[in-house]
């Protein structure tokens, strides 16, 4: 990885991987993707689909080419694209009232009234971002924001952008042939399985410190956050009462693994109480149904405890994020 040089108080030195200090430090890291972005995989869905494969040629150049402060790609979704989403949005909120974290089910109608949800057309990420940065209802939301990219990224850029209340979208569609399956995160995941919870302000602030810890972290503990991510953001669970409730996006968005995690199939998983030293080095599958879940008591819980996870972590420095210039300072005692 590429590094710099941290001057500390006591003139010792350490290699710290470079890290993005404002918000516009993030276009440096846009264009670094992994896979996928424009080459598909053999067994993807779209593998022998020329025309999908043009459309996403064509989504993910606009995400390349974005800048900070430009205004978000605008898509015109086909009648097909649109089709496709219909069958997931209806699925989805079937589920919500039961499974579905309360956060999420207050989040949702808001959406719907205020940047296009509904199961007639993909919502731009231009509406959604402004809804979330509080230019629609007059209202300040959580000032998180999106930004279009072209394919995943690596797990320290993607948590990097976090730390900016920066949430890297994708803007095309999974392959029609099979709705309700996406081997890679494509615009329904990332749009009713994330988006929707960037608006609440716990669970905003909760992500955002899971971002500020990867600031310059090592690559042993990006990996740990990498996993806390998945037990939380992807896959996690909350506690409401005396029941359990999925806010993760990962089951949001995936109905066979939900309604599995609520507990309502034979197979039943295992369920611990979320400590982050716990779950960052939990083994986990990516191609089948979650072993074990984490419950949070609650996003601001689990929030506290990603605070005091990073604070232990090996940095030689702590970051604070100043709002008022969308930069992070840097504090070389800890
Ligand atoms: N890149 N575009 C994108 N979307 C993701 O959800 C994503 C990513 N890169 C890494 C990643 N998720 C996770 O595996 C975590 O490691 C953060
Ligand atoms: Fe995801």
């Amino acid at each position: 990885t590429e590094s710099e040089m941290i001057p500390q108080t006591n003139f010792s030195y350490f290699s710290v991987p470079w890290f993005p200090r404002k918000l516009k430090d993030l276009d440096l890291i846009c264009s670094k993707v992994l896979e996928y972005g424009q080459e598909l995989d053999a067994d993807h869905p779209g593998f022998k689909d020329i025309e999908y494969r043009k459309r996403r040629v064509l989504i993910t150049e606009n995400a390349l080419k974005f800048r900070h402060g430009d205004k978000l790609p605008h898509v015109e979704y086909t009648k097909e694209e649109r089709e496709t989403w219909g069958v997931v949005y209806r699925k989805i909120m079937a589920l919500l009232p039961q499974h579905v974290c309360r956060a999420y089910n207050y989040v949702l109608p808001l959406l719907e009234q205020n940047c296009g949800f509904g199961p007639d057309d993909v919502p731009q990420l231009e509406d959604i971002s402004n809804f979330l940065q509080g230019e629609v209802l007059q209202i300040e939301c959580t000032g998180w924001r999106l930004k279009p990219v072209s394919g995943l990224l690596s797990s320290r850029d993607f948590l990097n952008g976090l730390a900016f209340r920066v949430f890297h979208s994708t803007q095309y569609i999974r392959h029609p042939s099979q709705p309700l399956y996406t081997p890679e995160p494509d615009c329904i995941h990332d749009i009713l399985g994330h988006c929707p919870l960037f608006a609440d302000p716990d669970f905003a602030d909760f992500s955002h410190e899971i971002g500020l810890a990867s600031l310059g972290a090592s690559d042993e503990d990006i990996e740990k956050l990498s996993t806390v991510y998945w037990f939380t953001v992807e896959f996690g669970v909350c506690r409401e009462g005396t029941t359990v409730k999925a806010f993760g996006a990962g089951l949001i968005s995936s109905f066979g693994e939900l309604e599995y995690a609520m507990g309502l199939d034979k197979e039943k998983p295992k369920l611990l109480p979320f400590v982050p030293e716990v779950a960052a080095t939990t083994k986990y599958p990516i191609t089948t149904y979650q072993p074990t879940y984490f419950v949070a008591e609650s996003f601001q819980d689990a929030k506290e405890k990603v605070i005091e996870f990073a604070a232990r972590m090996n940095r030689p420095f702590s970051v604070r994020y100043n709002p008022w210039t969308q930069s992070v300072e840097v504090l070389d005692n800890k």
